[in-house]
């Protein structure tokens, strides 16, 4: 075990930054892949800190370890809390509320307490851990209880909290039973960040309308602590995508992906976790509307969709799958013709350089969420499209909409209008693709991952 209040820095997430290796692996992490864990990696490491989370696995956590330089403090999670609070009130309650309610939320009592029981278990380990007026950043919603229930255990620290996916109006936040607590505990931070200036007024109109909280010279008051709230847009290491596209194993790759998907005709890409937020079904009826119209374009174009498989416990999201999937089947079997197909679905994780390739290979990107936190795919193509090239279709309700003014806007719920705006990118005149690509490349180049990470710990050093 290590010492107690040893470090300087923590970081408090659900998940660990590491995943347990399988096969020759057996028993040794490695990494887990992706920007965010790039991002904050140098930040605990230089700092000498720590990382809080959960290993992946149920039942007892195995003690604190170092890997990558950073120690990790494991918080147990149980089967049973797994179902409750995780597959529960996190996923079952929070996230379709916080998504514009686009899944009915449900509301259970017996998934609130175990969502008590376990940030507060979160809390502990981190108050243990934490070096006297350290720094703790939390992360997400499942954690929104911490940064109180921390406060009161360590007056000294320094907090702060960021909020990955987007903070309902109040409308939508006003029917949840557990409103005034929720809000509470995030007030129990020194910074409270999202990811869109909307999202801060969403929370601060409700901080004031359920909390004594008040605003007095642009800050937030309550019980005598002051709370900075602010937007922090998330972004994508542009840099390493910039590299990566261009790598020649990844050109060979995406021109070998374009002749065989391809086949001739100009790749439509969907890149998305398997959820109901992403509106992967709206998206695909979509392309059935276009190719009703103009049955000819499935000699133009080809629509290949990845789903990253994505909390198969829950019911809603088997479900989903069936309702993709069948819909993949009915347009292939309404419009396709021997030899080509004009869905390509994929239902799997893909290694780092196959999904740059095919990022590459796609003349179209469509990204069309129906409610997002900020949306990091839409960022990760735009930072592949080295030369330029390339239209994105973004959803007006995608936190990235904000930035990326430049790309072909859409309403995700508008099947026909989202038909019309793939048939406009499949013919967009190369100079307007160019002039709206690199303005997005100058957007995202000019505020990557570290700009976002870096933003936010000066925040919370202030
Ligand atoms: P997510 O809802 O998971 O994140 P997103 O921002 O799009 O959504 O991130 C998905 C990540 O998964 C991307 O980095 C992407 O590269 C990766 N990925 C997707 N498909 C993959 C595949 N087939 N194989 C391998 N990797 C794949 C939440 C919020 C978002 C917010 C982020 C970060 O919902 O709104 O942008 O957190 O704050």
């Amino acid at each position: 075990m290590p010492a107690k209040h040893e470090w300087p820095f923590i970081i408090v997430a659900n998940r660990l930054p590491v995943v347990r290796g399988k096969g020759k692996s057996e028993g040794t992490w490695r990494r887990s892949p992706g920007g965010l864990v790039s991002a904050l990696t140098p930040i605990v490491q230089n700092s000498g800190g720590a990382w809080a989370g959960w290993t992946g696995t149920t039942g007892p956590a195995p003690d604190p370890f170092v890997h990558d330089k950073i120690t990790h403090l494991p918080v147990p999670i149980s089967r049973t809390q797994l179902s409750s609070f995780y597959d529960g009130f996190c996923n079952g309650t929070i996230w379709p509320l916080y998504h514009g309610a686009v899944r009915e939320p449900n509301y259970h009592r017996r998934w609130w307490r175990p969502y008590v029981t376990v940030n507060r278990r979160f809390a502990e380990i981190t108050a243990k851990s934490a070096a006297p007026d350290a720094s703790v950043w939390v992360h997400d919603y499942h954690l929104q209880l911490v940064p109180a229930l921390l406060r009161e255990m360590r007056p000294d620290l320094r907090i702060g909290f960021f909020l990955h996916i987007p903070f309902p109006p109040e409308e939508l936040f006003g029917r949840l039973p557990w409103r005034r607590q929720i809000l509470e505990g995030l007030l129990g931070a020194d910074v409270v960040g999202f990811q869109t200036q909307g999202d801060a007024q969403n929370f601060l109109r409700m901080a004031k309308r359920y909390t004594e909280a008040r605003i007095e010279g642009g800050w937030l008051h309550i019980h005598g602590h002051m709370v900075d709230v602010g937007s922090f847009p998330v972004s994508t290491d542009f840099e390493h995508y910039n590299e990566m596209a261009s790598e020649p194993q990844v050109v060979k790759r995406s021109l070998q992906l374009h002749q065989q998907v391809g086949q001739g005709r100009k790749i439509i890409l969907g890149v998305d976790r398997l959820d109901y937020t992403k509106g992967i079904d709206v998206r695909l009826r979509a392309f059935q509307e276009l190719l009703a119209r103009r049955p000819d374009a499935v000699r133009e174009c080809v629509f290949v969709q990845l789903a990253v498989p994505s909390r198969g416990r829950v019911g809603e999201y088997r479900e989903l799958r069936k309702h993709v999937e069948e819909l993949v089947g009915q347009i292939n079997g309404e419009f396709g013709e021997v030899g080509l197909t004009p869905v390509q679905y994929l239902h799997r994780e893909l290694p780092f350089d196959e999904l740059i390739a095919l990022y590459r290979s796609a003349e179209v990107m469509a990204v069309t969420p129906l409610a997002d936190g900020m949306n990091l795919v839409a960022k990760e193509y735009v930072a592949t499209r080295f030369d330029d090239t390339g239209v994105l279709i973004l959803s007006e309700f995608a936190g990235a909409a904000e930035e990326l003014k430049t790309a072909l806007q859409v309403n995700p719920h508008d099947v026909d209008g989202l038909a019309e705006t793939i048939n406009m990118a499949l013919s967009l005149p190369e100079k307007e693709a160019t002039r709206r690509m690199s303005r997005m490349r100058e957007v995202v180049s000019g505020h990557t991952v570290y700009d976002w990470a870096d933003s936010f710990m000066q925040a919370l050093s202030a």
